[in-house]
């Protein structure tokens, strides 16, 4: 996708905004050799359902393979580098009076790029908690999978939210603030599947904001978009940035 082919109107809109919110999924990150959760994993995992270790229940009945499982994910994550998708998110930041950012991805890529106003929604990967404290733990090294929380002896887990588990009370609250008193509402990587996240776009519509979607495919938002910009999000957001400010 080129300047050429995104709509004046959605350009003229931007160039207008005050306020605008960005919700971003696995999507984004794809371009950065992160694997998304609905497409399929290689090596090791292949033969894993990632959606079927992302929950409590998976934890409880072998938390050395879920523990294992973020392991290899902390691994790719600490080697991948910030796209021009990514990058093109912390311009928008630069320009706009008032920018936020929500994410549902836990790899910490918006903030390595440089954006400063993230919502993490589904909490960060890099961190750890004691399952049953919930306080923030550093492993260390250890070879153990899980380590024992020094504190308690429980096992630490992942700092990142799974199917059943309530976001970070904060982070919902001011997203959905956010979404409720923007103009423009971005949804960009993202399958629109999993809620509360997914009702984000219809709550910011609700409250008049223009929606515009950006993935190479359909979603079930894509018929509730007043803009659809189908391609990759590290093409079509850097296209877009220029069209808007050059
Ligand atoms: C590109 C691209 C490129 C490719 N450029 N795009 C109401 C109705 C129905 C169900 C529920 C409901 N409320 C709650 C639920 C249950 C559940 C849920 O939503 N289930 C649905 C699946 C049916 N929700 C929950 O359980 C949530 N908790 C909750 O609501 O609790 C209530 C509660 C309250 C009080 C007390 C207790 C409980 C929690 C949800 C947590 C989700 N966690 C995960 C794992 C995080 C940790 C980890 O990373 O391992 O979050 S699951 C996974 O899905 C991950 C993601 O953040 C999330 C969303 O996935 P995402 O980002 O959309 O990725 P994909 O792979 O689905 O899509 C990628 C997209 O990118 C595709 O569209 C591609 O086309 C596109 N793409 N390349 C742009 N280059």
């Amino acid at each position: 996708m080129t300047e050429n082919d995104l709509p004046d109107s959605l350009i003229r809109t931007m160039r207008n905004a005050r306020r605008v919110v960005a919700l971003t999924g696995a999507g984004i990150s794809a371009e950065s050799g992160v694997p998304t959760f609905r497409e399929a994993q290689t090596g090791l995992w292949e033969t894993y359902e990632p959606l079927d270790l992302a929950t409590p229940e998976a934890f409880e009945r072998d938390p050395r393979l879920v523990w294992e499982w973020y392991e290899w994910r902390r691994k790719l994550v600490d080697a991948a580098e910030p796209n021009a998708g990514h990058r093109a998110l912390v311009e928008l930041e630069y320009w706009l009076p008032d920018f936020t950012l929500v994410t549902q991805n836990v790899d910490g890529l918006h903030q390595r790029a440089g954006s400063r106003s993230v919502i993490e929604l589904h909490g960060n990967i890099t961190r750890s908690i004691c399952s049953a404290e919930r306080t923030p733990i550093d492993p260390g090294l250890t070879e153990l999978a899980p380590p024992p929380c020094p504190q308690c002896g429980a096992s630490l887990r992942p700092d990142v939210v799974w199917f059943g588990e309530a976001l970070p009370a904060a982070a919902i609250l001011d997203a959905t603030e956010s979404a409720r008193s923007c103009d423009v509402f971005f949804s960009i990587g993202t399958s629109s599947l999993v809620q509360p996240a997914a009702s984000l776009p219809e709550a910011a519509t609700r409250s008049g904001a223009i929606m515009v979607e950006i993935n190479p495919e359909k979603t079930p938002l894509s018929s509730r978009a007043d803009y659809v910009l189908r391609g990759p999000a590290g093409e079509v957001l850097p296209a877009l940035v220029s069209a808007i400010y050059s």
